[in-house]
Protein backbone atom coordinates (compact mmCIF):
# COMPACT_ATOMS: atom_id res chain seq x y z
CA UNK A 1 0.00 0.00 0.00
CA UNK A 2 1.35 3.35 -0.72
CA UNK A 3 2.08 5.80 2.47
CA UNK A 4 -0.92 7.80 3.47
CA UNK A 5 0.06 11.73 2.60
CA UNK A 6 -1.48 13.29 6.16
CA UNK A 7 -1.81 16.85 7.27
CA UNK A 8 -3.29 15.45 10.49
CA UNK A 9 -3.30 12.67 13.29
CA UNK A 10 -0.93 9.83 11.27
CA UNK A 11 -1.01 7.15 14.45
CA UNK A 12 -4.68 6.18 16.33
CA UNK A 13 -2.53 5.94 19.16
CA UNK A 14 -3.97 2.54 20.39
CA UNK A 15 -2.03 -0.88 19.54
CA UNK A 16 0.40 -2.21 16.42
CA UNK A 17 -0.52 -0.60 12.90
CA UNK A 18 -2.96 -2.81 11.39
CA UNK A 19 -2.86 -1.30 8.21
CA UNK A 20 -5.78 -0.31 5.93
CA UNK A 21 -6.24 -4.10 4.57
CA UNK A 22 -6.97 -5.28 7.88
CA UNK A 23 -8.75 -2.61 9.29
CA UNK A 24 -11.24 -2.20 6.72
CA UNK A 25 -11.65 -6.18 7.17
CA UNK A 26 -12.46 -5.72 10.93
CA UNK A 27 -14.33 -2.82 10.15
CA UNK A 28 -16.41 -3.69 7.80
CA UNK A 29 -17.54 -7.03 9.08
CA UNK A 30 -18.71 -6.01 12.64
CA UNK A 31 -21.46 -4.10 13.78
CA UNK A 32 -21.84 -0.88 13.48
CA UNK A 33 -19.87 -1.39 10.45
CA UNK A 34 -16.21 1.49 10.94
CA UNK A 35 -13.74 2.80 9.21
CA UNK A 36 -10.70 4.64 11.31
CA UNK A 37 -10.11 8.63 10.40
CA UNK A 38 -6.70 8.39 10.05
CA UNK A 39 -7.52 6.86 6.27
CA UNK A 40 -8.68 10.18 5.19
CA UNK A 41 -5.10 11.66 4.39
CA UNK A 42 -4.06 10.10 1.09
CA UNK A 43 -3.24 12.89 -1.67
CA UNK A 44 -7.06 13.43 -2.59
CA UNK A 45 -7.88 13.81 1.18
CA UNK A 46 -5.43 15.89 2.14
CA UNK A 47 -5.96 18.55 -0.75
CA UNK A 48 -9.67 18.35 0.35
CA UNK A 49 -8.48 18.54 3.97
CA UNK A 50 -7.01 21.65 3.04
CA UNK A 51 -9.79 23.02 1.62
CA UNK A 52 -11.75 22.54 4.54
CA UNK A 53 -9.45 24.83 6.60
CA UNK A 54 -10.58 27.39 4.07
CA UNK A 55 -13.98 27.08 4.51
CA UNK A 56 -15.98 29.61 6.18
CA UNK A 57 -17.96 27.25 8.55
CA UNK A 58 -14.90 25.54 9.38
CA UNK A 59 -13.67 27.87 12.54
CA UNK A 60 -10.74 25.50 14.26
CA UNK A 61 -7.54 26.42 11.50
CA UNK A 62 -8.27 30.38 11.33
CA UNK A 63 -9.48 30.56 15.35
CA UNK A 64 -6.06 28.76 16.06
CA UNK A 65 -3.58 30.72 13.90
CA UNK A 66 -5.24 33.90 15.30
CA UNK A 67 -4.38 33.36 18.64
CA UNK A 68 -0.41 31.34 18.21
CA UNK A 69 -0.11 35.13 16.90
CA UNK A 70 -1.79 36.88 19.53
CA UNK A 71 -0.11 34.30 22.33
CA UNK A 72 2.67 33.55 21.25
CA UNK A 73 5.54 35.74 23.67
CA UNK A 74 2.46 34.47 26.37
CA UNK A 75 2.83 30.56 25.19
CA UNK A 76 6.95 30.94 25.35
CA UNK A 77 6.60 32.73 28.71
CA UNK A 78 4.82 29.74 30.14
CA UNK A 79 7.39 27.05 29.28
CA UNK A 80 9.47 28.84 31.77
CA UNK A 81 12.18 27.62 29.98
CA UNK A 82 14.83 29.76 31.75
CA UNK A 83 16.16 30.89 28.57
CA UNK A 84 17.60 27.28 27.68
CA UNK A 85 18.09 27.11 23.72
CA UNK A 86 14.23 25.14 22.91
CA UNK A 87 14.13 22.10 20.66
CA UNK A 88 10.50 22.53 19.41
CA UNK A 89 8.89 19.35 18.21
CA UNK A 90 5.77 19.81 16.32
CA UNK A 91 3.55 16.10 15.57
CA UNK A 92 2.13 16.44 12.50
CA UNK A 93 3.05 19.56 11.28
CA UNK A 94 1.71 19.65 7.83
CA UNK A 95 3.35 21.78 5.98
CA UNK A 96 3.74 24.48 8.39
CA UNK A 97 1.98 27.47 7.91
CA UNK A 98 0.56 27.98 11.09
CA UNK A 99 3.86 27.37 13.49
CA UNK A 100 5.56 30.27 11.07
CA UNK A 101 3.87 33.04 12.92
CA UNK A 102 4.95 31.32 16.42
CA UNK A 103 8.56 30.41 15.33
CA UNK A 104 9.04 33.86 14.05
CA UNK A 105 7.47 35.81 17.56
CA UNK A 106 10.18 33.32 19.81
CA UNK A 107 13.05 33.99 17.47
CA UNK A 108 11.83 37.73 18.04
CA UNK A 109 11.47 37.29 21.56
CA UNK A 110 15.15 36.06 21.75
CA UNK A 111 14.96 32.41 21.89
CA UNK A 112 17.17 29.97 20.53
CA UNK A 113 14.64 27.63 18.70
CA UNK A 114 15.69 24.30 16.92
CA UNK A 115 12.56 23.58 14.58
CA UNK A 116 12.08 20.05 14.35
CA UNK A 117 8.44 19.46 12.03
CA UNK A 118 7.33 15.72 12.09
CA UNK A 119 5.05 14.21 9.66
CA UNK A 120 4.06 11.32 7.56
CA UNK A 121 4.35 13.55 4.48
CA UNK A 122 7.40 13.92 2.29
CA UNK A 123 5.59 16.00 0.32
CA UNK A 124 4.01 18.19 3.02
CA UNK A 125 7.97 18.27 4.68
CA UNK A 126 9.49 19.54 1.34
CA UNK A 127 6.65 22.12 1.26
CA UNK A 128 7.59 23.14 4.96
CA UNK A 129 10.78 22.99 4.51
CA UNK A 130 10.93 25.86 1.21
CA UNK A 131 8.65 27.71 3.09
CA UNK A 132 10.60 28.11 6.41
CA UNK A 133 13.47 28.86 3.93
CA UNK A 134 11.89 31.30 2.38
CA UNK A 135 10.44 33.22 5.13
CA UNK A 136 11.84 32.48 8.26
CA UNK A 137 16.01 32.02 7.00
CA UNK A 138 17.65 32.25 10.66
CA UNK A 139 15.31 29.15 11.53
CA UNK A 140 16.69 25.94 11.57
CA UNK A 141 14.75 23.42 10.36
CA UNK A 142 15.56 19.16 10.61
CA UNK A 143 12.35 17.64 9.22
CA UNK A 144 11.28 14.29 10.29
CA UNK A 145 9.43 12.01 7.91
CA UNK A 146 7.29 9.03 9.65
CA UNK A 147 5.90 7.51 12.48
CA UNK A 148 6.11 9.93 15.87
CA UNK A 149 7.75 7.62 18.46
CA UNK A 150 10.41 5.95 15.94
CA UNK A 151 11.32 9.28 14.62
CA UNK A 152 11.43 11.34 18.01
CA UNK A 153 15.29 12.27 18.17
CA UNK A 154 16.83 11.52 21.29
CA UNK A 155 16.86 14.86 23.63
CA UNK A 156 19.91 17.17 23.55
CA UNK A 157 21.02 17.71 27.46
CA UNK A 158 21.23 21.64 26.81
CA UNK A 159 18.06 21.82 25.06
CA UNK A 160 13.97 22.23 26.36
CA UNK A 161 12.11 19.82 24.24
CA UNK A 162 9.00 21.88 23.65
CA UNK A 163 6.53 19.43 21.88
CA UNK A 164 3.53 20.52 19.60
CA UNK A 165 0.37 18.91 18.90
CA UNK A 166 -1.92 21.62 17.56
CA UNK A 167 -5.47 22.00 15.16
CA UNK A 168 -7.11 19.97 18.04
CA UNK A 169 -5.91 16.65 16.03
CA UNK A 170 -5.68 14.73 19.70
CA UNK A 171 -10.21 15.00 19.19
CA UNK A 172 -9.99 12.37 16.67
CA UNK A 173 -9.01 9.93 19.20
CA UNK A 174 -11.35 8.56 21.54
CA UNK A 175 -10.80 9.63 25.37
CA UNK A 176 -8.87 6.01 26.08
CA UNK A 177 -6.62 6.65 22.76
CA UNK A 178 -5.98 10.14 23.71
CA UNK A 179 -4.73 9.60 27.08
CA UNK A 180 -2.60 6.14 25.53
CA UNK A 181 -1.28 9.17 23.13
CA UNK A 182 -0.18 11.75 25.79
CA UNK A 183 1.20 8.64 28.11
CA UNK A 184 3.56 7.92 24.72
CA UNK A 185 4.54 11.81 24.05
CA UNK A 186 5.49 12.33 28.16
CA UNK A 187 7.78 9.01 27.91
CA UNK A 188 9.87 10.80 25.36
CA UNK A 189 9.79 14.31 27.30
CA UNK A 190 11.75 14.80 30.53
CA UNK A 191 10.73 16.50 33.47
CA UNK A 192 10.55 20.43 32.78
CA UNK A 193 10.06 19.93 29.18
CA UNK A 194 6.97 21.03 27.43
CA UNK A 195 3.78 19.79 25.77
CA UNK A 196 1.87 22.71 23.78
CA UNK A 197 -1.94 21.84 22.21
CA UNK A 198 -4.39 22.98 20.47
CA UNK A 199 -7.98 21.78 21.50
CA UNK A 200 -11.32 22.81 20.31
CA UNK A 201 -13.63 24.02 22.86
CA UNK A 202 -17.05 23.46 23.17
CA UNK A 203 -19.74 25.49 21.78
CA UNK A 204 -23.10 26.25 20.52
CA UNK A 205 -24.00 22.98 18.67
CA UNK A 206 -24.75 24.64 15.54
CA UNK A 207 -21.68 26.07 15.19
CA UNK A 208 -19.88 22.93 15.87
CA UNK A 209 -21.99 21.27 13.22
CA UNK A 210 -21.75 23.28 10.48
CA UNK A 211 -18.18 22.91 11.04
CA UNK A 212 -18.67 19.69 10.06
CA UNK A 213 -21.46 19.87 7.32
CA UNK A 214 -20.85 22.74 5.14
CA UNK A 215 -23.22 23.64 2.35
CA UNK A 216 -20.22 23.65 -0.28
CA UNK A 217 -20.29 19.47 0.48
CA UNK A 218 -15.98 19.90 0.68
CA UNK A 219 -16.73 17.72 4.10
CA UNK A 220 -19.10 15.42 2.43
CA UNK A 221 -16.53 14.79 -0.36
CA UNK A 222 -13.68 14.06 2.18
CA UNK A 223 -15.57 11.64 3.95
CA UNK A 224 -16.75 9.57 0.76
CA UNK A 225 -13.19 9.99 -0.69
CA UNK A 226 -12.58 7.58 2.36
CA UNK A 227 -14.69 4.94 -0.14
CA UNK A 228 -12.75 6.30 -3.16
CA UNK A 229 -9.41 4.98 -1.99
CA UNK A 230 -10.98 1.67 -0.60
CA UNK A 231 -11.97 0.92 -4.20
CA UNK A 232 -8.57 1.82 -5.05
CA UNK A 233 -6.38 -0.16 -2.63
CA UNK A 234 -8.64 -2.82 -1.34
CA UNK A 235 -10.04 -3.47 -5.27
CA UNK A 236 -13.54 -2.68 -3.64
CA UNK A 237 -16.87 -1.51 -5.77
CA UNK A 238 -18.48 1.08 -3.54
CA UNK A 239 -21.01 3.57 -5.57
CA UNK A 240 -19.86 6.91 -4.01
CA UNK A 241 -23.32 7.80 -4.75
CA UNK A 242 -25.04 5.33 -2.80
CA UNK A 243 -23.92 6.56 0.10
CA UNK A 244 -24.01 10.05 1.47
CA UNK A 245 -22.28 12.24 4.21
CA UNK A 246 -24.03 12.36 7.89
CA UNK A 247 -22.67 14.59 10.41
CA UNK A 248 -24.14 15.24 13.82
CA UNK A 249 -22.71 17.01 17.27
CA UNK A 250 -24.16 15.60 20.47
CA UNK A 251 -23.80 18.13 23.37
CA UNK A 252 -23.73 16.12 26.04
CA UNK A 253 -20.67 14.54 24.85
CA UNK A 254 -19.58 17.40 23.26
CA UNK A 255 -18.80 15.33 20.33
CA UNK A 256 -18.95 15.68 16.73
CA UNK A 257 -19.41 12.59 14.58
CA UNK A 258 -19.49 11.42 10.69
CA UNK A 259 -20.78 8.55 8.61
CA UNK A 260 -21.37 7.35 5.89
CA UNK A 261 -24.99 6.06 5.28
CA UNK A 262 -25.91 3.57 2.64
CA UNK A 263 -28.54 4.73 0.91
CA UNK A 264 -30.01 1.59 -0.45
CA UNK A 265 -29.68 -2.12 -0.01
CA UNK A 266 -26.29 -3.63 -1.98
CA UNK A 267 -23.52 -5.50 -1.53
CA UNK A 268 -19.77 -4.40 -2.05
CA UNK A 269 -16.83 -6.77 -3.06
CA UNK A 270 -13.32 -6.30 -2.04
CA UNK A 271 -11.30 -8.20 -4.93
CA UNK A 272 -8.24 -8.01 -2.39
CA UNK A 273 -9.98 -8.76 0.75
CA UNK A 274 -11.59 -11.72 -1.05
CA UNK A 275 -14.84 -10.65 0.68
CA UNK A 276 -18.36 -9.40 0.17
CA UNK A 277 -20.11 -6.95 2.28
CA UNK A 278 -23.96 -6.04 3.09
CA UNK A 279 -25.52 -2.85 3.46
CA UNK A 280 -29.22 -2.56 4.51
CA UNK A 281 -30.85 0.84 3.87
CA UNK A 282 -29.83 3.28 6.04
CA UNK A 283 -26.92 1.21 7.50
CA UNK A 284 -24.02 3.54 8.35
CA UNK A 285 -19.98 3.16 8.60
CA UNK A 286 -18.62 5.25 11.30
CA UNK A 287 -15.82 7.45 10.15
CA UNK A 288 -14.95 10.12 12.86
CA UNK A 289 -15.35 11.32 15.99
CA UNK A 290 -14.09 15.09 16.54
CA UNK A 291 -14.04 15.62 20.50
CA UNK A 292 -14.78 19.22 21.83
CA UNK A 293 -13.31 19.85 24.92
CA UNK A 294 -13.77 21.72 28.38
CA UNK A 295 -11.14 23.06 30.63
CA UNK A 296 -11.93 20.63 34.00
CA UNK A 297 -11.80 17.49 31.29
CA UNK A 298 -8.16 18.79 29.90
CA UNK A 299 -7.06 19.19 33.53
CA UNK A 300 -7.98 15.57 34.22
CA UNK A 301 -6.56 14.24 31.55
CA UNK A 302 -3.60 16.31 31.48
CA UNK A 303 -2.65 15.20 35.29
CA UNK A 304 -3.79 11.32 34.59
CA UNK A 305 -0.68 11.82 32.01
CA UNK A 306 1.74 12.90 33.73
CA UNK A 307 1.53 16.86 33.11
CA UNK A 308 0.65 19.64 34.48
CA UNK A 309 -1.59 22.32 33.37
CA UNK A 310 0.44 25.41 33.38
CA UNK A 311 -1.56 27.69 31.00
CA UNK A 312 -4.96 27.76 29.35
CA UNK A 313 -5.49 30.66 26.95
CA UNK A 314 -8.77 30.74 25.41
CA UNK A 315 -10.56 32.71 22.96
CA UNK A 316 -13.89 34.02 23.69
CA UNK A 317 -15.32 34.64 20.52
CA UNK A 318 -15.33 30.85 19.32
CA UNK A 319 -14.29 28.78 22.22
CA UNK A 320 -11.02 27.22 21.50
CA UNK A 321 -8.14 26.78 23.70
CA UNK A 322 -4.08 26.71 23.40
CA UNK A 323 -2.75 24.62 26.12
CA UNK A 324 1.01 24.58 27.77
CA UNK A 325 1.68 21.33 29.45
CA UNK A 326 4.84 20.83 31.84
CA UNK A 327 6.13 17.19 32.14
C1 LIG B 1 -7.83 17.54 11.58
C2 LIG B 1 -8.87 15.98 12.97
C3 LIG B 1 -8.82 18.23 13.62
O1 LIG B 1 -11.73 16.65 13.33
O2 LIG B 1 -11.96 18.76 12.95
C4 LIG B 1 -12.30 18.30 9.50
C5 LIG B 1 -10.55 16.75 10.60
N1 LIG B 1 -12.82 16.24 9.68
N2 LIG B 1 -13.53 18.12 8.98
C6 LIG B 1 -11.42 17.69 12.75
C7 LIG B 1 -11.85 17.10 9.94
C8 LIG B 1 -13.84 16.88 9.08
C9 LIG B 1 -10.23 17.63 11.77
N3 LIG B 1 -8.96 17.33 12.47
Amino acid sequence: LPPARDTAPPEAGAAAPRGLAADALAGLSGSPKRLSSKYFYDDRGSRLFERIMRLPSYYPTRVEAAMLRRHARDLLDALDTGGSPIEMLELGSGDGRKTLALCRAWLKAGAELVYRPMDISAQALDQLSARMARQLPALAVHPLCGDYFQTWPIPSARRRQVALFLGSNLGNFTDEEARRFLRRVRAHLRRGDSLLLGLDLRKDPHTVLAAYDDPEGVTAAFNLNLLRRLNRELGMDFDLDRFRHYASYCPLQGVARSFLVSQARQTVRSALLRREFHFGAGEFIYTEQSQKYERAGVEAMAADTGFELRAWFEDPALPYALVACRA
